[in-house]
């Protein structure tokens, strides 16, 4: 099976002052950090895709083998005449897994704000399904979306979210998007979304420091980007990725680490690295079922189904409105 890796968010960035005004803000601040969105330019888009092939990473394999077991279920308890809005722009294999069960969908939206993975999305789902309607949105999906007239009246809206790119968002950032999204589907919508779930460190942490060494390059990447895009004069072999599993708090916490004293140029501003000094670049929050119910119920949700991949390791869940909410 070729493990295709999916398109990610890529520039979900304001326009260039802008970026420079982020990074700066983020390397005044302390403890140092930076949103995990930079990793995703085009060098670092392959990158993640190559991360998804990687023996230790096992969150892509998971989510399909998960999709190709549980796919026509899934089908049936969304139903037929499904709007499926997908919050990127399409995941080759999971999202044609999943068009491929569901009964006379009305539209397929792919939302993505880089207009060539969105091309690129369009483009393959075209050519394996040439009857569906597809209504791209080229806007930043964090932000209220008008979605576009359907061509046919839809039974519901789901809004499909695979990945486990939630767990990139915060607590409270990741309620404040499942609310937003509760708005979008309308009363009788869901969402579909993929959640990558606790297990022992040793597994969690081998996924996120592969030893061919592909996360630590996509880590770096970003240092890079900086380079090239605002001017900065990171120097690579200074710096090295740092991810550990926060068990406490459940996820993954990456950093990009100065290996010495340093001080890197970023638009007018000098910013000074201390020897060891760990700037986080990076959340990857993991859940239990129970976890994940209970940030659903804080944004007015209820699970009304979960399904896991035979080994447990991830699961896709499929959220309504509570009618607490
Ligand atoms: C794309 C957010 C799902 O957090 O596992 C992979 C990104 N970072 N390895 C994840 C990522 C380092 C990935 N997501």
């Amino acid at each position: 099976m070729s493990v295709q890796a999916y398109v990610v968010r890529d520039e979900q960035r304001p326009p260039d002052n802008a970026l420079l005004q982020v990074v700066q803000r983020g390397l005044r601040s302390q403890p140092k950090r930076l949103p995990s969105w930079l990793f995703y330019d085009e060098q670092g888009s392959a990158l993640f895709e190559q991360i998804c092939e990687q023996p230790e990473y096992y969150l892509t394999r998971a989510e399909i083998a998960l999709l190709s077991e549980h796919a026509a279920n899934i089908a049936e308890v969304l139903g037929p005449d499904v709007r499926l809005v997908e919050y990127g722009s399409g995941h080759a294999i999971k999202t044609r897994l999943l068009l491929e069960h569901l009964a006379t969908p009305v539209a397929w939206v792919p939302v993505e704000l880089s207009s060539e993975p969105l091309r690129l999305g369009m483009q393959r789902m075209a050519q394996h399904f040439p009857e569906l309607p597809i209504q791209p949105l080229s806007v930043d999906f964090t932000r209220p979306l008008r979605l576009p007239v359907p061509p046919r009246a839809p039974r519901r809206t789901v809004l499909y979210f695979p990945g486990s790119t939630i767990g990139n968002f915060e607590e409270r950032e990741a309620a404040q998007l499942l609310r937003k999204m509760r708005g979008e589907m309308g009363d009788n919508g869901g969402i579909l979304v993929g959640a990558d779930l606790k297990k022992d460190r040793a597994t969690i942490e081998a996924a996120y420091n592969d030893r061919a060494g592909v996360t630590e390059a996509f880590t770096l990447n970003m240092l890079t980007r900086l380079n090239r895009e605002l001017g900065c004069n990171f120097e690579l072999g200074a710096f090295r990725h740092r991810s550990r599993y926060n068990a406490m708090a459940g996820r993954i916490e990456t950093y990009i680490v100065s290996k010495r004293e340093q001080r890197v140029r970023v638009g007018r501003l000098q910013v000074l690295f201390r020897e060891d000094e760990a700037m986080l670049v990076e959340y990857s929050c993991k859940y239990s079922l129970e976890d994940f119910a209970a940030l659903a119920a804080t944004a007015g949700l209820a699970v009304q189904h979960v399904w896991t991949d035979s080994a447990g390791m991830f699961s896709l869940q499929y959220l309504t409105r509570s009618n607490a909410g």
